[in-house]
């Protein structure tokens, strides 16, 4: 199914210079980014953001690091694109993630791992929402598409 998956470059990817790094392992895999723009969250978005964490231990640290430097928002668009991002991403703590994920290959950290996902088709739409307006989304077919999947894949 065609999803489109709300992914975040956290502010340690920004920091460590790994924003091409991650993108590139999206394209690479044909995936296709249908908006993307920099911006500090703020202490309201983050709260609004990690709502299920709100009230946990560790959500002021997480609040101020998620704040501390700009982050990047991609809405990345994909066949079954939600776990498909998931997967690539890796276990939450780069120090579980297996090689060859992103945070197995770039994170030895639970907090500084580097990127968020969209852990479901609900999650995608309600955090998509709160970082594009409808305006955003720029549409577009790949021309590759037919040297990426087979027709009835789609
Ligand atoms: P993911 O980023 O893989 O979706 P979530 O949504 O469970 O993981 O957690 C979001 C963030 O909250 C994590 N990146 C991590 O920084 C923090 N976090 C989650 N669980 C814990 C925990 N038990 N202790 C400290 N921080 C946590």
């Amino acid at each position: 199914m065609l999803q489109r998956s709300l992914v975040l470059l956290k502010p340690d990817c920004v920091e460590r210079r790994l924003m091409g790094q991650v993108i590139s392992r999206f394209e690479a895999k044909g995936l296709n980014i249908v908006a993307m723009k920099m911006l500090r969250v703020s202490p309201e978005l983050s709260k609004q953001h990690y709502q299920e964490h709100v009230e946990k231990p560790f959500y002021p640290s997480l609040e101020e690091f998620i704040t501390s430097a700009p982050i990047v928002a991609l809405a990345v668009e994909g066949l079954d694109v939600i776990r498909l991002i998931r997967d690539m991403l890796g276990a939450t703590n780069g120090l579980n993630a297996a090689p060859g994920t992103i945070r197995g290959d770039y994170s030895s950290s639970r907090q500084m791992n580097l990127v968020h996902a969209s852990d479901s088709p609900e999650s995608a739409k309600r955090e998509l929402a709160l970082y594009f307006a409808d305006a955003d989304f720029c549409e577009h077919e790949l021309l590759l598409t037919k040297s990426l999947r087979a027709k009835d894949e789609a």
